[in-house]
């Protein structure tokens, strides 16, 4: 059985993501751990929150509560509403877990052993109006890079280069906006990724078939002006994972804790090793190439803001520990979601968040917009026309009403049974064929991670059993030559339980609804010819609810006003 790791970003614990998000990185791992699992591989979908760092601990002080009750508590929201999303983790794990202390100051360890970790004195910014040593976040400034005025002491956002917050021109507090910043002496951990930039290089080169987007922004990193620079990795912070050389001390470290970005890919380990903890499970045979997982497919999804730190920096950690741990075969990387005419913004609230959208619509409705719809190759832009007027269109009129239509008429003409009505003729056959033809690119497209073509193609199927009904017009046929009705609708029936498979990823819970009433389980059609004729004549079923109701222009309107202005 082919066995792949999926993992997706660990979203910040800070707040509730918004749509942009989703799309960049958990919904589409979501649909490809759902297709693997259907297709046979044994699959270990992995995800978590990212705990620590400054904007946790200031979270936490906004809403009067300690970090760790916070973070708990934030925890179990995003848990909640990736469960309403349907994100089919195998795993939910939490960057402060102990696995993830454990594995931190492991990796941490090895990395000194191994001569890649230097202390420094390094002057940081102090600011005095703050009364408080400033996290990178909250340092901003112009970018030297790209001249970007609003670059943070962490991450250019416009340019993606990793900054420290020393290479700021005009540097501002972003707590109080204050320029009475001073910088002050204090000794850090530094992880000399600039030896290892041979090491990465050849590792980049080595993959294969990467989208244009990765390597890209990898090896702009690896060979642009400075190249890759050594990683301060450890912060004056309370909140984190406390800096260890393995289970030993780390004199000099005393009350500093690991940078979240050192942590955080960790955690993608630490969370599997959380799930074997669990559940008696085995995490070394995903991770560990010298314990099973030299078979693994390794496969990521993240935004473009996070691949410098997959491409360069967890690799850094990974092959600079010098044990054989398992590294990324396939780095898929998104573009951003706009949202009506403007950007998706956590600081402004700008857009729709993913409580939001629960609210007002099913999980499948903004499952099946996002992912067809998902930035892979530019960025794209949410507006509420293109919403309705897509998800009526593909959901309510195309699929929807082909499985209303179908369940409908034969109830009333041939009972709830599928009917049998003897052999079937060319148009049959044609369909069977186009259908074969489709599956086949389907799978072809989901194989590459190819979301938005296969959208399209699974849109594209239902879409030919329409065609089909429109032709054959079982309604007219009937008057004549009810037998001929009926091995059409038999023919139609059958298409549910196909569809509803092909369509699990996308849209589950409809998925699951069109199995239920057709009394069908989920089977991948390996062959279509006979897996349209699973469904023989005497079988019962039922007339499901309305899949898809339309949205009215009234609603549209409604949520457009809702959501025009910034959440509270
Ligand atoms: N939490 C940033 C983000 O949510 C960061 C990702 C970590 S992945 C290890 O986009
Ligand atoms: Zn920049």
């Amino acid at each position: 059985m082919p066995r792949t790791l999926i993992t997706s970003a660990i979203p910040y614990i800070n707040g509730i993501k918004h749509l942009g998000n989703l799309v960049g990185s958990q919904l589409p791992a979501d649909l490809y751990a759902r297709y693997l699992r259907l297709r046979g591989h044994e699959v270990m979908f992995i995800c978590a929150t990212d705990e620590h760092g400054t904007p946790a601990e200031l979270a936490a002080a906004k809403a009067g509560k300690p970090v760790a009750e916070y973070c708990a508590e934030m925890w179990q929201v995003q848990k909640d509403l990736a469960d309403g999303f349907r994100l089919s983790f195998d795993h939910f794990g939490r960057s402060s877990s102990p696995q993830n202390h454990r594995l931190t100051q492991h990796f941490a360890g090895r990395l000194a052993e191994a001569g890649l970790i230097e202390e420094r004195s390094e002057k940081q910014v102090y600011s005095k109006a703050d009364g408080r040593f400033l996290p990178d976040r909250y340092i901003e400034g112009t970018c030297p890079n790209c001249g970007y005025e609003r670059a943070r002491g962490d991450q250019c956002e416009n340019c993606t280069k990793q900054l420290d917050p020393t290479d700021l021109i005009d540097p501002r507090s972003a707590i109080s906006g204050s320029t009475d910043l001073e910088v002050r002496e204090t000794k850090h951990l530094y992880l000399r990724q600039s030896l290892l930039r041979d090491r990465l290089d050849q590792w980049i080169d080595g993959q294969e078939g990467w989208p244009i987007l990765t390597t890209s922004i990898a090896k702009k990193w690896l060979h642009d002006g400075d190249g890759l620079q050594d990683r301060g990795i450890t912060r004056d912070l309370d909140w984190g994972i406390p800096v260890r050389k393995g289970a030993e001390p780390w004199p000099g470290m005393e009350g500093k804790v690991f940078y979240v970005w050192f942590d955080a890919p960790i955690e993608y380990i630490a969370a599997t090793n959380e799930w074997a903890d669990a559940t008696d499970g085995d995490w070394e045979r995903w991770w560990r190439t010298d314990k099973g997982a030299e078979d693994v497919r390794y496969v990521q999804f993240m935004g473009k803001d996070n691949v410098p730190f997959h491409t360069l920096s967890f690799p850094a950690t990974l092959l600079g520990s010098g044990e054989p741990w398992k590294t990324v075969d396939y780095l898929k990387s998104f573009n951003y979601l706009n949202y009506d005419g403007g950007q998706f913004s956590t600081s402004q609230g700008r857009g729709v968040f993913m409580d939001q959208a629960l609210e007002v619509l099913p999980a499948d409705y903004w499952r099946w917009w996002l992912l067809s719809h998902v930035p892979e190759n530019q960025d794209t832009e949410f507006t509420w026309e293109i919403f309705q007027a897509n998800v009526n269109k593909d959901l309510a009129d195309v699929l929807g009403n082909f499985v209303s239509r179908v369940t409908k008429f034969c109830r009333s003409k041939f009972g709830e049974v599928v009917p049998d009505g003897g052999a079937w003729g060319e148009t049959e056959a044609a369909l069977i064929a186009r259908l074969a033809k489709g599956l086949e690119a389907y799978q072809g497209h989901m194989d590459a991670i190819e979301i938005r073509k296969a959208a399209a193609e699974l849109r594209g199927l239902w879409v030919a059993g329409n065609e089909y009904l429109q032709e054959a017009a079982p309604w007219s046929v009937f008057k004549e030559d009810p037998d001929k009705a009926a091995a059409q609708i038999r023919l139609a029936l059958n298409l549910i339980p196909f569809y509803a498979t092909l369509s699990a990823p996308f849209i589950p819970d409809a998925a699951e609804t069109m199995h239920g009433a057709m009394g069908t389980e989920p089977a991948w059609p390996e062959d279509v010819e006979a897996t349209l004729a699973t469904l023989a004549p005497g079988h019962a079923f039922t007339v499901p609810d309305v899949l898809f109701a339309k949205i009215s222009d009234d609603d549209r309107a409604a949520w457009a006003e809702r959501f025009a202005g910034t959440r509270d």
